[in-house]
């Protein structure tokens, strides 16, 4: 079976949910595929639990399907990898642990993030990767002398088949960047942590949150890969339940806008960021069900805008280009049909150049189409990396669409 229905929220197990956001059927926006082809479309809804305020997708994509082949590489972005710098900094300079802490990062990807952790000068590296394009071998493999990974879905049982041998014992740290929100069993996942982690140990996870992806509009985020969108409150339920507390809640813009929590096993006490955000979650209304239908409503109108925006570019004569084929961009493109006004898309991971967009079937090429083909408008597919994609194209005179928060050409 390539999908589950949801019927019981993942997190307080309530059948009360109440579907708010209804996008057209979509095919797996990060299947690209050698050839144009027609691909299967699953169903695209969000529900919210009235009883713990989880937005969740309406069904669950086979995980296998999603991630055994994955195109998505980290290391992409500059912005990113810089990202990740400050982040191993900054827990380096605040959490003091005596020995070499071992650092362990679920859903690894590229290396990108444990990569900028050995430059910030930790040396004991571990990932879990369950991608085989991307680690291409069977258990665990080395990216260098000083990171290895397990190539497999992290999991209670995947934590305690490997923390023995290849970990060399208990993780100090542990970090979920982008990958919490993509986890159907939450509490196996966390079970997991609570086994790999170390009595002094912190989790630190890192994930978009709704209230921004709500307030810039952020609708073409949603899609099968993201099966949560997570508010503080249900996050903080799930967690004291697996015996973790979350301590201390940090914003960051990353990815449209995202929250990092930082857990223990009760060792770190509870600073006033974890309040003080439920308490804007409240009063902002994010536990009442009219935010989430205007949220829906307003949707509508940025999609209407974009449309009219595109047309526009189309009734000129004018040549556009995307730059970015992002899970996010591609979804966008397939929601509002927008690949009849798009010549191709341009990308700079290896891996996508020469592939097709599913759905909108558009080519994928490398940077140098964009001098070939001198497009007038560049449509920033991967907006939320708009000041270092604008940067990387200033040279070439167009103009450019920014889809989201509010479509608009600059
Ligand atoms: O949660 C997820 C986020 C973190 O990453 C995953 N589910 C999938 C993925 O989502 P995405 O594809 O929308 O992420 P990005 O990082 O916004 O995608 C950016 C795309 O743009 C990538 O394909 C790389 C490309 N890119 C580029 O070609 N040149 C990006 C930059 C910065 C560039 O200079």
């Amino acid at each position: 079976m390539s999908y589950r229905k949801v019927t019981n929220c993942r997190i307080c197990n309530s059948t009360d949910l109440f579907p708010y956001l209804i996008l057209p059927d979509s095919p797996l926006c990060n299947n690209l595929s050698d050839e144009p082809t027609d691909q299967d479309r699953y169903e695209l809804k969000v529900l919210l639990c009235k009883n713990c305020f989880l937005s969740q997708l309406s069904i669950v994509v086979s995980p296998e399907i999603l991630y055994s082949n994955y195109a998505y590489k980290s290391s992409t972005s500059q912005t990113f990898k810089d990202h990740c710098y400050k982040m191993a900094e900054s827990i380096k300079s605040e959490f003091k642990f005596l020995d070499h802490p071992l650092v362990l990062d679920i859903a690894s990807n590229d290396g990108c993030l444990l990569r900028e952790f050995k430059r910030a000068g930790f040396n004991r590296l571990l990932g879990f990767e369950p991608a085989k394009n991307i680690g291409n071998y069977e258990k665990s493999y080395k990216i260098d002398e000083m990171i290895c990974v397990v190539n497999d879905f992290f999991s209670e049982d995947s934590a305690k088949r490997v923390k023995g041998d290849v970990a060399g014992g208990r993780a100090s740290i542990i970090t979920a960047t982008n990958v919490f929100a993509h986890v159907d069993d939450l509490d196996d996942f966390l079970r997991g942590v609570h086994w790999f982690l170390r009595e002094d140990g912190i989790f630190v996870v890192e994930v978009p949150y709704l209230p921004n992806l709500m307030k810039h509009n952020e609708f073409d985020t949603v899609y099968h890969e993201h099966l949560s969108y997570f508010l503080l409150k249900p996050l903080l339920r799930l967690f004291e339940e697996a015996g973790l507390q979350i301590f201390k809640v940090e914003e960051y813009p990353i990815h449209g806008g995202s929250i990092r929590l930082y857990a223990s096993k009760h060792f770190y006490q509870e600073d006033r960021s974890v309040s003080d955000l439920l308490e804007f979650e409240e009063v902002s209304g994010f536990y009442k069900v009219d935010t989430y239908i205007d949220f829906a409503v307003r949707t509508l109108r940025v999609a209407a805008d974009l449309q009219i925006i595109m047309k526009f570019v189309k009734d000129s004569d004018k040549k556009v280009m995307a730059y970015g084929a992002s899970a996010k961009g591609i979804s966008l493109i397939n929601y509002l049909g927008l690949a009849e006004y798009i010549h191709s898309i341009v990308d700079d991971t290896p891996g996508k150049q020469g592939k097709f967009t599913p759905g909108s079937n558009l080519p994928i090429v490398d940077f140098s189409h964009f001098e070939k083909e001198k497009p007038d408008y560049i449509l920033l597919t991967a907006w939320n990396f708009a000041s270092e994609m604008k940067s990387k194209t200033a040279h070439l005179g167009a103009k450019y669409i920014l889809p989201i928060p509010e479509p608009k050409i600059i």
